[in-house]
């Protein structure tokens, strides 16, 4: 009796197995029929930036940086650009400088507007002085409350709390403003009424400089390139500033992953195929942009799913790791352009042309010895790996960790 109550026992057992093996079995390749429909789908619904961005030139001035000795005659054609400042009246000397280096060495010959933005009325000084100094139209706009401040679903005073236990951690860690600040560079500064009008910008920061003369006109390098987004510098992100806003990412790439370009940068962030964010960044202190791209579907969507975890205020997510972050996964490897010809300085580090030629002909005043590209602080030198681009002669005696206060 035993023995056949055993026996039933050992072939109802193996019934099972065979049952469980052979559902799992078609389950699964269910499953994975299912996955490959919904990438085909995906691929298909895959969404088009470049619908929304700025059309490139046509004709054949590809690749050609028309130069420019002196001013641009009265026909001469701007594109629809701007330079933004961000700035409080208290900077007003700093900015004065850096306006005079932009002036001198780019914007004398092109004369393109200026729009400076403060969060307080600007003062009568500053307006004096920045209308003094600016060789195109100049505006002065005070920021909106609805882009400089809270959400409704932001706990105040949890992010007191946060900013309190992030005193004397990190840069800034105690800022209201600064938090403040990179919410607007996030989200905000290309929707202000005097930015709506313009295709591009080039943000300009207060102490910053142009360290060569840029003898061609920036904005139509861009448009005759197909490229919407310039960078001079970039580098690697405090990680205690951005816990958790890889989770974020990850989770909006999981629910929209149609925005994701086809040839994308995201080795350029991530090391691992995504599963981590290797914190480099475009510095944005020095960014020329189509301003479209800010305001497609796919960043604005992704700037309202971050915006809504409250991390710009809990935690202290820059504008930069933004920014990069939505480069690099929803454009394509050819529209970002590294700016190796420009010369800049925002503290600590310069940006100088190693290329010998390059450096005389635009009256350059940095060091090349100080020269950030290839450092091992800096991404650079990955940017180039990824795109393919060609690396200025004699790279390699740049490398290294120098001083970081080249
Ligand atoms: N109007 C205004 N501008 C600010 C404020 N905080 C920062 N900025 C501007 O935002 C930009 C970035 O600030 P900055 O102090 O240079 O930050 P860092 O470059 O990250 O050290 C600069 O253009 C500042 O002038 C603020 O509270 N009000
Ligand atoms: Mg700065």
């Amino acid at each position: 009796m035993a023995t056949r109550y055993t026996r039933l026992l050992r072939f109802t057992a193996v019934l099972a197995v065979v049952i469980y093996v052979f559902v799992h079995r078609s389950f699964s390749k269910e499953r994975h029929q299912a996955i490959l429909e919904l990438k085909e789908q995906l691929h298909k619904e895959q969404h088009d930036l470049h619908s929304e961005l700025v059309k490139p030139a046509t004709g054949n001035d590809q690749g050609i940086k028309v130069e420019y000795r002196g001013e641009v005659n009265q026909s001469y054609e701007r594109e629809n650009a701007v330079l933004f400042t961000l700035a409080r009246n208290k900077e007003v000397a700093a900015l004065a400088r850096t306006v005079q280096s932009f002036e001198d060495r780019f914007n004398r010959k092109f004369h393109y507007p200026w729009v400076f933005a403060n969060n307080e009325p600007f003062s009568d000084q500053f307006k004096r002085q920045m209308t003094a100094l600016v060789s195109g139209e100049v505006k002065f706009v005070e920021i909106p409350h609805e882009f400089w401040g809270y959400p409704d679903w932001v706990d105040q005073k949890k992010a007191m709390i946060a900013r309190r236990g992030a005193r004397g951690e990190m840069m800034y860690g105690g800022s209201e403003s600064y938090r403040l600040m990179c919410r607007f560079f996030s989200g905000f500064f290309y929707k202000l009424e005097a930015m709506k009008q313009y295709d591009y910008s080039w943000r300009v920061e207060p102490g910053t400089e142009l360290l060569c003369d840029i003898n061609y006109d920036v904005f139509k390098f861009m448009r005759s390139n197909d490229k919407h987004y310039g960078f001079a510098v970039s580098i690697h992100e405090f990680p205690d500033t951005i816990k958790t806003l890889w989770k974020a990412v990850s989770n909006f790439i999981g629910l929209h992953s149609r925005f994701i370009a086809q040839d994308n940068l995201l080795p350029f962030i991530s090391f691992d195929q995504g599963k981590s964010y290797n914190l480099c960044h475009f510095w944005t202190n020095f960014e020329i942009a189509d301003l479209n791209f800010f305001r497609s579907t796919a960043y604005e969507t992704f700037f309202q799913f971050l915006d809504s975890t409250g991390g710009f205020f809990y935690e202290r997510w820059g504008d930069a790791p933004v920014h990069s972050i939505a480069v690099s996964l929803f454009m394509s490897k050819s529209d970002v352009h590294f700016f190796d010809d420009v010369g800049y300085f925002h503290t600590p580090s310069t940006s100088c042309p190693i290329n010998d030629e390059v450096w005389v002909k635009n009256r350059c005043i940095c060091d090349q010895a100080h020269d950030v590209t290839f450092r091992e602080y800096s991404c650079v030198n990955e940017f180039y790996e990824i795109t393919g681009k060609k690396k200025p002669d004699g790279w390699e005696s740049h490398r290294g960790n120098g001083d970081y206060f080249d």
